[in-house]
Parts: structure tokens; C-alpha cells; sequence
């Protein structure tokens, strides 16, 4: 169950103080760094009005110096990000199979910060490239820091770290030429995934809608690897980390995302940050998977592969508590691009499991801080501190903040009582699970790692028609951009592998053939030393046919339009009290209208009150909107039927399979779109002319209609007729 957002301030309130180093300059004059107040910022020292700088000027120095560092390196994945923060709260207590505080308590309310990313891009990349995203969440827990480093899809490309920075050399832009930005339609990339069987699964993925999130407050999120929950008896159980937006889960279409690509690059981050300001505050669920330990070998994939994820009818997700998103950072330096997250930040009552990608991104999180943020004490910069306090014998550094009193700085220690000491488990010291280990040391891979396609198969044939499309759209779409023939051939044999109609329709879209076998085969396809019969154990097609879960369309409410936005498109005499009938009912269904004219400023309505103008046609696009209303009036409807930029926002809209309502008499501006060349003419009643296209009776019998028609999301189905001139 979802907590009252609002109630939050206190958490927040409490985080601030502890973690103080806020500047607020309102009322205070202007100081160098040293504190002395400057009497004049905007003139140099010079020799003379028209004479030469002078080097004395160390107020111009400090200040270009302070301006000449301010760049830090960019993550070398996960650049782009955008973040706020938050609170967790806990509905059920989980004592059974953790001791975790922020697990057991429900009484307590667990400050978070979340930060959402791509991976491909640059910082100042668009936010709707096709890519996976990043979902990091640092809960400041009362035990220390826990750092959940997930993503919104719930499985990786590859199962060993070893691999790691080969896709992402493959999957950034190429060296040559640093051509494409954020984007993994190119040759590079497609090389490594055609010899890279293990990401099948997650290549459908990316592929699928969920790389294109109409929201990042409307993305799930998954902590992909197992993990293990340790209660305080030392009992142990594997476990599987899931975050479920409130909202449901939406994408946008690839070509609307492409032409936000364009006129809004911030568009997610624009849309995180709105909401909150709104006090539309964002929530998931915060959800577990519990795998018992006797049950490790049960399923037909490995636990510890993180190519593999466990399908939701087999273990579904239990919903423990819910985080909400209820604060903008002050500064996005300070707090989005300084924070820094480890999988290695955890507290009593959660461990590790032998996952290879997980143990490999143990040590790359200090490692890349270190380059990153500088030196070692990246931890003490505000974001990062955690609420409780520090006390050990680590000294100095880069940018040491703390002042440590005391002349030890050696354990084991007489001179200072032994302080700190060391916690037993009893006192809420960390033990790492003892996971009994016997094996030789080899470089390899268990052979029960091998079986790539199962459940690629399984995402791709739980989706539905329309979800099916977009996945041979998004194919045809990136092998279309791939120069080397061979690549695109190995592509469309591995696509076979997981269905050969899927194969076939990419590529028919690309002007070739499915090739029948390879010269040579895809390599790391069976474990070296497996013979046939071995392989074919381990290749276990899973229990499940299909999985609801996986499907968005399948899995996400449609009752509901909380936040969707709504363009109102008018121009001067236009039916302003039908504009207000509808944006009644619509923002009181939790919905954000704006009215959209030829101009800025005001419009004139049919009745005597001017309606203000949110944004013009010209400023604003109907890829930044969910549904389109359009008013009838004589003369707004003869002035929109004029105008191309109108009669564009409603083709686009449609081509985008976008929910559309207009008054009977606003029919002349339809009929101008191309598809209201193909509309009914019956305007009686509410009538729905065509999936998600709606028109006549009173305003309020319409607003009824449009609401359940924009809860559905998008028109998938109208697709068949997208080759729409928009
Ligand atoms: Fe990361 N990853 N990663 N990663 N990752 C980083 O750490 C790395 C992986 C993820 O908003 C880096 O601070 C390796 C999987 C997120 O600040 C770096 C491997 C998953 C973020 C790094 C992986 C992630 C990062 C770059 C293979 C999903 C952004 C900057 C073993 C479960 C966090 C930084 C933020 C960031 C390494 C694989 C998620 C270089 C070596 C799998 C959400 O340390």
C-alpha cells in the first residue's frame, strides 16, 4: 500500500541535518573562498582603465582557477542520470529472512536518493535513447549505508564481469570517429552481440519498449543479481530485488522518442523534476523474490547467472514497503553527479552471492570514485555520508573534511582504550555469510550458465502482438544501420535462434536472408568439454510458455491517468466552456491540461472569459503529450483547420497511437488530419469512431469517454495504419 507522499518532510528534514552543508547566499555579500568580502566582481585589476590585467589580481585568479576545475570526469557509464530524493517505508516486517533494520521495522521511515540513468550516452545526451536505465538507490539506514545499483530491466548482457568493458567499447560510440552518441545502432555493437550468445535474453529487452520509458517515475526496477537476506539466526535465503511503479510501467514509440530526441533532450528529466514539484510525488513498491536456500538447484537456470531472471509465476514478488519520491536535489553537482553508489555498500542482514558480474562490480565501484570523485574520501562529501556517524583509524587523503582528534590512529590500541572497537554480532557488526567453498581455482564457467535462448524465448513470446512489432521495428531499425553485411547475417542467425519469425520479419526489413547455418559459429554457444547429449540436458526449454509480468501491456494498470499531460489544441473563438467541462473532469482524474494555440498569450472564447495559453504550436509538440482534446467554435475550428503545424500535432498524435476527443462541430479539423479521411461520420453521442478516437455528446459524457480511452496508454493496434505523414 502506497504511503501519504506528503507526510514525508520530516525525513528529509532529519537527512539534511545530519548530513548539513547547505550555502544559501540570500541577504550576504559576495566573499572570495577565503571569506573576504568583494567590493567589485565584474572589472579586473588592471593598470589603468584601458591598461593591461594585472597578475596581482588574485580575485580574478581564484575565481578563473575555481571555473577552470570544475569539471570532474563523467561516469564512464551511466553519465547521463537525473535524481531526487526520498523515503522508504517498510509495510511488512521481514525478520523472518533478514535482520536488516530497514527490513524489520516498520515504524521506521529510511531517507533515500535515487538516481535514474542511461548508460551509452554522454552527460548532455538525450534522455530517449534506446538504452537500458539505470536505478540506484542509496538508502541511508540507521546500520549504514545500503546501495541498491540496479536497472529497470532484470537482466544483463553478459555473466562475467571479464567482459564488461568490452560492451561498453563495443556499445559507445566507435573510436574512430565518436559517432553515434547514445545510441546502439551501429556496427560496433552489433559485432559483439552477434558473438556474444549470453546476451540474447537481454537483447530483447533493449529492444522491447522498456529502452524507450514514457517516464523514469513509470519504469520498474530490478537489483538483477541474487542476493541473500540473513536473519539473525545466520539462516540465509537467496533473493531477488524489485521495484513496481505505482503509475504501471509505459514506454513511448521509437519514433516519438526519436523527435523528443530532438525538441526536448531533458524530457525525463524535466518530467522527474515537475512531478515533484508539482507534489505529484512518484512511488514504487518495493517488492522480493524469496528463493530458499535448499532450492538453489531447483529451476531449470542458475540463481547466480545474471542473464537469467526468475519468472513471477514460478516465485511471485512480494510487496514489503514503498519509496516515494518527494524532494528535488538543491544542486545537481553537489548531490546528482557527486553521489556515489557501490554494490559493496550493504548492512547486516544482506550478502553476496557468487554471481560473476556481481563479485567484479565489488571492486569497480571504489575504483572508478577514486578516479572519479578524486581521492578516498569521497564518502565524506554530503550526499554520501551516511546518518550515522564514522569512527575508525583511516586518516588523510585528497580533500580530508574530517578533523580526527587524538594521537592513535592504530588498532589494536592501548593509548585510546582500544576505541573504536570492533562490534560483535550482537552489536550489529557485519559477518559475511559463511557460504561453505570447496573447489580448484580455475578460469571458467559452470556449464549450468550455458543455456542462452530459453528465456529470450520466454520474453519474446510472452509479449502481445503489437509489444512483438516493436521488437522487429527496433531490430530491423538497428541492423538497418549496420554497415557490415556479415554482422547483420550472424545477427539474423542468432535472432533465429530465439524465433524465426522474428528473424524472418527483420530480415525482410533489411533486404536479406535468414542464413541457415554459419561459417562460423557463434561462439560460447556450449560449454567446450559438453558433449551433445550434455548440452541438450542443460538446455532445459523453462515450465513457462509465457509470463504475464513481461509483458507491459499485460502488467500495467489502466485505470488510471494520474499525471498523464493533455493537450487542449484552440485559437480565438473557441468553446471555453466545454475547454473548462473537460479539464475539469480530466484534472480532477489527476491529469495535467495545457491549452495549446497558434500563439502565445491569450485566447478569446465563445463565452466572456480570455483563456490563458500554456504553450504555442510553435514551442511545443504533441510527442511531449499523452491525448489531444480539440474544442469546437466557428472560428478556432476555422483557424486550426489552416494551419499545417495543427493539423501535424493531430497526425503525430495519431501516428503515435494517442487517445484524440473532439467536439462534434471541431469535425472540419479532424477531416484535414490524413486519418480523418478515414473516420466515420457518425458524431452522435460519445461516440469512439476508431480505437481511441472519440467525439460528440456533452463535454462531461466526453470527458468520461476520453478518460477511459486515455488510461489505456497508447492504441498499439493502430499501428497497422501508422504510415501516417507526421
Ligand atoms: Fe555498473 N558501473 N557495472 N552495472 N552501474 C557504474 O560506477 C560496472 C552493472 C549501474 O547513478 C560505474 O559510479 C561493472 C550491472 C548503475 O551513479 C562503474 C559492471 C548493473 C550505475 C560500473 C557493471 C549496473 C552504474 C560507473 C560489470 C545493473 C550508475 C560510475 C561487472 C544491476 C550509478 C560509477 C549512478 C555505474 C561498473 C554492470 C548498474 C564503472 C564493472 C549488471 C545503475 O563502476
Amino acid at each position: 500500500m502506497a504511503t501519504d507522499p506528503k507526510q514525508n518532510d520530516i525525513t528529509n528534514k532529519k537527512l539534511d541535518d545530519l548530513q548539513q552543508n547547505t550555502e544559501d547566499s540570500t541577504g550576504q555579500f559576495l566573499t572570495t573562498n577565503q571569506g573576504l568580502k568583494v567590493n567589485d566582481d565584474q572589472n579586473s585589476l588592471k593598470a589603468g582603465e584601458r591598461g593591461p590585467s594585472l597578475l596581482e589580481d588574485f580575485i580574478l585568479r581564484e575565481k578563473i582557477t575555481h571555473f577552470d576545475h570544475e569539471r570532474i570526469p563523467e561516469r564512464v557509464v551511466h553519465a547521463r542520470g537525473s535524481a531526487a530524493h526520498g523515503v522508504f517505508k517498510l509495510n511488512e516486517d521481514m525478520s523472518e529472512f533478514t535482520k536488516a533494520g530497514f527490513l524489520t521495522d516498520t515504524s521506521r521511515e529510511t531517507p533515500v536518493f535515487v538516481r535514474f540513468s542511461t548508460v551509452a550516452g554522454s552527460r548532455g545526451s538525450s534522455d530517449l535513447a534506446r538504452d537500458v536505465r539505470g536505478f540506484a538507490v542509496k538508502f541511508y539506514t540507521e546500520e549504514g549505508n545500503f546501495d541498491l545499483v540496479g536497472n529497470n530491466m532484470p537482466v544483463f548482457f553478459i555473466q562475467d564481469a571479464i567482459k564488461f568493458p568490452d560492451l561498453i567499447h563495443a556499445v559507445k560510440p566507435e573510436p574512430h570517429n565518436e559517432i553515434p552518441q547514445a545510441a546502439s545502432a551501429h556496427d560496433t555493437f552489433w559485432d559483439y552481440i552477434s558473438n556474444t550468445p549470453e546476451s540474447a535474453h537481454m537483447i530483447m529487452w533493449v529492444m522491447s519498449d522498456r529502452a524507450i520509458p514514457r517516464s523514469l517515475r513509470m519504469m520498474e526496477g530490478f537489483g538483477v543479481h541474487t542476493f541473500r537476506l540473513v536473519n539473525a539466526d545466520n539462516k540465509a535465503c537467496f533473493v531477488k530485488f524489485h521495484w513496481k511503479p505505482v503509475l504501471g510501467v509505459h514506454s513511448v514509440a521509437w519514433d516519438e522518442a526519436q523527435n523528443i530526441s530532438g525538441k526536448d533532450p531533458d524530457f525525463h528529466r524535466r518530467d522527474l523534476w515537475e512531478a515533484i514539484e508539482n507534489g505529484d510525488f512518484p512511488q514504487w513498491e518495493f517488492g522480493v523474490q524469496i528463493v530458499p536456500e535448499e532450492d538453489e538447484h531447483k529451476y531449470e537456470f542458475d540463481l547466480l547467472d545474471p542473464t537469467k531472471l526468475i519468472p513471477e509465476e514460478l516465485v511471485p514478488v512480494r510487496r514489503i514497503g514503498t519509496m516515494t519520491l518527494n524532494r528535488n536535489p538543491d544542486n545537481f553537482f553537489a548531490e546528482t553527479e557527486q553521489v556515489a553508489f557501490h554494490v559493496g555498500h550493504i548492512v547486516p542482514g544482506i550478502d553476496f552471492t557468487n554471481d560473476p558480474l556481481l563479485q567484479g562490480r565489488l571492486f569497480s565501484y571504489t575504483d572508478t570514485q577514486l578516479i572519479r570523485l578524486g581521492g578516498p574520501n569521497f564518502h565524506e562529501i554530503p550526499i554520501n555520508r551516511p546518518v550515522v556517524p564514522i569512527h575508525n583509524n583511516q586518516r588523510d587523503g585528497h580533500m580530508r573534511q574530517q578533523i580526527n582528534k587524538g594521537k592513535t590512529a592504530h588498532s589494536p590500541n592501548g593509548m585510546s582504550g582500544g576505541c573504536p572497537f570492533q562490534a560483535g554480532m550482537m552489536q550489529g557488526g557485519f559477518t559475511s555469510y559463511p557460504e561453505r567453498i570447496e573447489a580448484g581455482k580455475i578460469r571458467g564457467r559452470s556449464k549450468s550458465f550455458f543455456d542462452h535462448f530459453s528465456q529470450a524465448k520466454l520474453f519474446f513470446n510472452s509479449q502481445t502482438g503489437p509489444e512483438k512489432q516493436h521488437i522487429t521495428d527496433a531490430l530491423s531499425f538497428e541492423l538497418g544501420k549496420v554497415e557490415t553485411l556479415s554482422v547483420r547475417e550472424r545477427m539474423l542467425y542468432f535472432l533465429s535462434q530465439i524465433d524465426e519469425g522474428l528473424a524472418g520479419g527483420v530480415a525482410y526489413n533489411t533486404g536479406m536472408h535468414v542464413p541457415k547455418d554459419l561459417k562460423t559459429p557463434l561462439n560460447q554457444t556450449k560449454p567446450a568439454d559438453a558433449s551433445d547429449e550434455e548440452y541438450a540436458s542443460i538446455v532445459k526449454e523453462g515450465s513457462l510458455d509465457k509470463s504475464t509480468a513481461l509483458s507491459m501491456v499485460l502488467s500495467s494498470p489502466t485505470d488510471t491517468i494520474q499525471t498523464r499531460k493533455i493537450a487542449i489544441l484552440a485559437a480565438d473563438g473557441v468553446n471555453d466552456a466545454n475547454i473548462e467541462t473537460i479539464k475539469n473532469a480530466l484534472t480532477k482524474a489527476g491529469a495535467m491540461c495545457e491549452v495549446i494555440a497558434p500563439k502565445l498569450g491569450f485566447i478569446a472564447g465563445t463565452g466572456d472569459t480570455p483563456v490563458a495559453v500554456a504553450k504555442s504550436l510553435l514551442t511545443t509538440a504533441s510527442v511531449f503529450y499523452d491525448a489531444v482534446y480539440v474544442p469546437g467554435g466557428t472560428n478556432s475550428v476555422a483557424t486550426l483547420e489552416a494551419d499545417p503545424d495543427a493539423v501535424h500535432f493531430l497526425n503525430e498524435a495519431f501516428k503515435h497511437c494517442k487517445a484524440i476527443a473532439f467536439d462534434a462541430d471541431a469535425l472540419q479539423v479532424i477531416k484535414a488530419t490524413y486519418f480523418g479521411r478515414k473516420l466515420p461520420e457518425d458524431t452522435s453521442d460519445a461516440t469512439v469512431l476508431m480505437e481511441g478516437i472519440i467525439t460528440g455528446g456533452d463535454a462531461s459524457k466526453l470527458a468520461q469517454q476520453f478518460i477511459k480511452a486515455i488510461a489505456q496508454h497508447r492504441f498499439w493496434e493502430r499501428e497497422k495504419s501508422r504510415k501516417v505523414p507526421a
